[in-house]
């Protein structure tokens, strides 16, 4: 199996705590994708995702899977004992709801903030990001209010919880996770008073399929057309 992505990215992040999960490192082999450079809105890299977006993970018998979720349901599922999609119909809908709850809430808020309200991933990404418009900046802006506010209520949940979606950590805890560290990178951060989650954030950070791999392993070349 082959995986288009780029380290150190959220999304991309995401897979790479799956796959460390599972036990599934050793079966990918990585292909990068200059995403500063705007190689994934290249016709070649649309032909694999139309959406022009990372991750795509490819299958040995050629089948293209672009979506984080519907890949972690792809290598959640492969060895017949998903541990972080759910078993039961009632596991698998609320792990479901808080997945599409962090991706639509935090991570996707935090994106939105990124690439309007900031350079984002820089000049050669500008003409396919948006055009310039007037308020521009300030919807990055509410992007940025939302995904404080998605803090507070994921604070919330882990008052009365362990994990994102109950006692178990899922990938809906993932994908928080790694909304958390998008949010670092782009200069958002967590409310002083979200105890609970700041406190939910040191003990995912310590389990071994995340430690080492929390998104903030930027290539050094990118770092350097970030300007860190
Ligand atoms: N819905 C997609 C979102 C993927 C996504 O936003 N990927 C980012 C990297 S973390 C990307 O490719 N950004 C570049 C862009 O939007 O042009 C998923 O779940 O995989």
């Amino acid at each position: 199996m082959k995986i288009y992505d780029r380290p150190g990215f959220p999304n991309p992040s995401r897979i790479r705590m799956i796959l460390a999960q599972k036990g599934l490192e050793d079966q990918i082999e990585f292909v990068g994708v200059d995403l500063v450079g705007a190689e994934h809105k290249q016709a070649p890299f649309l032909a694999m995702n139309p959406a022009g977006k990372i991750p795509v993970l490819e299958l040995d018998d050629g089948t293209l899977i672009s979506e984080s979720t519907a890949i972690t349901e792809y290598l959640d599922n492969l060895d017949g004992h998903p541990v972080l999609t759910g078993s039961t119909p009632r596991e698998k809908a609320v792990i479901h709801m808080m997945q599409n709850r962090a991706e639509a809430e935090l991570t996707g808020a935090v994106d939105g903030y990124f690439h309007y309200a900031t350079p984002g991933l820089g000049s050669a990404m500008q003409p396919y990001v948006a055009p310039e418009w007037v308020g521009r900046k300030e919807w990055g802006e509410r992007q940025r209010a939302k995904a404080i506010r998605a803090m507070t209520y994921f604070d919330g949940v882990l008052k009365n919880q362990p994990f994102v979606a109950g006692d178990a950590f899922s990938m809906a805890d993932i994908t928080v996770f790694a909304g958390l560290n998008f949010a670092d990178a782009a200069g958002i951060a967590i409310p002083e008073n979200a105890t609970s989650l700041i406190a939910w954030r040191v003990r995912v950070s310590n389990l071994p399929s995340v430690k080492n791999r929390s998104g903030q392993d930027l290539l050094p070349e990118d770092l350097k057309r970030f300007g860190l």
